[in-house]
């Protein structure tokens, strides 16, 4: 009986936290209003761009811009004084199967709190240098595998992702998103994963006097200026900061490095693939809003609703656009645009429909009309069957399932790469 009524108590709890984050939202295809995207192909003052070299040269830098001015927000770019440190090398790790490194990027001369710890794990033969996926991680580097040998972040780790109440890590996280990390398919398709704690950079949380802004103040400033960076332009730049060490790491194919992350992480690999051109390849998986989704749909999580939950991921500019979508002068297509001429991944889940798996389908099936003009073939008409990846120099996928990133993810993740990269 006890358990019975536990188990009601639980269903009761998930019914009600469920239609909380439901109530007042659409998720039905027949209410998606009318819009109209912004051109991809015109630029600001009406000129029509009609080939690869006036897209990078003349609208691609337009973009980027209004995509700095509106949405994320202008970033600082590598700091001078940074220096790496290898604080661990392991031949042999996580039992047997890998190398393994942590290394400490710091910047400001290291100063408290300044810096970055990277995890990077490798196979442990490689014909030569290793083409390695990026991405910053929820959480800590220790919560991907239960091995001791990661160390426990240093970073600040809300309670929820498994830390003591007080912002410190536990043992108890270590390995608790393992299911989430597919080490074994990576390693075993000849690539490895680099990944770092993204509170490094900046704590997931409204506060702007933590993290890597305050550094950049000037004198008497608390906060970022309504067009400057905010937390998701802070992780984006973290991802460059790795990519600077890895840039002296002789382990490493630098040339091969795919960007990718998961949700508001996903929507942090689309920003720094388009900051940042070293970036081979771009991978999001279920980004959602202020991600691959089109913001024009206003299907599921929309710009208000993101804006009020997460004021701190994007600039102060991007709130004019909360219930005034139509206004934006971007759409997301456009920030998909801007990894090309480079592979980009957009993969969706079924009963993601928070992250409007529809609206990230049409991002990338409309961001091939910049492909186009490099020569690539547009293989994304219509929205694919589940399960039933397409992949062109644009790809895509709609798992069967939820908003998380699974094996299946990751097989179709190393497929385009593969594809890609290993020519
Ligand atoms: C949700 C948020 C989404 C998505 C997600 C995540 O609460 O509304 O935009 O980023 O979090 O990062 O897991």
């Amino acid at each position: 009986m006890r358990i019975f009524k536990f188990c009601v108590f639980v269903f009761a709890v998930l019914t009600l936290s469920l239609n909380a984050q439901n109530k007042g939202f659409n998720y039905d295809e027949s209410k998606v209003p009318e819009y109209t995207l912004p051109e991809l192909l015109k630029t600001e003052d009406g000129r029509a761009i009609s080939n690869a070299e006036e897209w990078s040269n003349i609208r691609r830098p337009e973009v980027l811009k209004l995509f700095e001015d509106h949405v994320f927000g202008k970033s600082p770019g590598k700091p001078d004084n940074m220096s790496f440190e290898v604080t661990k090398s392991l031949p042999e790790a996580l039992g047997g199967k890998v190398r393994l490194k942590e290394v400490r990027i710091k910047y400001f001369d290291g100063k408290e709190g300044a810096f970055i710890d990277l995890l990077i794990i490798l196979p442990k033969k490689s014909a030569g240098k290793v083409p390695v996926f990026l991405m910053c991680n929820f959480g800590g580097n220790h919560r991907i595998h239960p091995s001791k040998e990661i160390s426990l972040t240093a970073s600040w780790m809300s309670k929820s992702r498994g830390g003591d109440g007080k912002g410190k890590a536990t043992e108890e996280s270590r390995g608790i998103k393992e299911r989430s990390y597919s080490i074994d398919e990576i390693v075993n398709s000849g690539y490895g994963l680099v990944t770092y704690h993204a509170a490094d950079v900046d704590p997931d949380r409204n506060n702007f006097k933590d993290g890597i802004h305050p550094y950049y103040y000037k004198e008497g400033q608390k906060n970022p200026t309504p067009a400057e960076w905010g937390t998701i332009a802070a992780w984006a730049w973290g991802l460059s900061r790795a990519m600077d060490y890895l840039e002296t790491d002789s382990d490493i194919d630098t040339s091969k490095v795919s960007v990718l992350g998961h949700s508001r992480l996903g929507k942090t690999a689309l920003w720094a693939g388009a900051v940042d051109q070293r970036f081979a390849l771009v991978i999001s998986n279920n980004s959602g809003c202020g991600g691959a989704a089109l913001s024009r749909r206003r299907f599921g999580e929309t710009v208000a609703r993101i804006n009020k939950s997460f004021p701190f991921w994007f600039n102060d500019n991007f709130n004019k656009y909360s219930n005034n979508e139509d206004e934006l002068p971007i759409d997301q297509h456009m920030l998909l645009a801007l990894a090309a001429p480079r592979p980009v991944y957009v993969a969706s889940a079924t009963e993601d429909r928070w992250a409007d798996p529809k609206g990230e389908f049409l991002s990338a099936k409309h961001s091939q009309e910049v492909y186009k003009l490099f020569g690539y073939e547009s293989v994304l008409a219509k929205w694919p069957e589940r399960d039933s990846p397409v992949m062109g120099r644009v790809g895509y996928h709609l798992r069967n399932g939820k908003h998380t990133v699974t094996k299946y993810d990751w097989q179709q993740f190393i497929k385009f790469a593969d594809m890609h990269l290993k020519k």
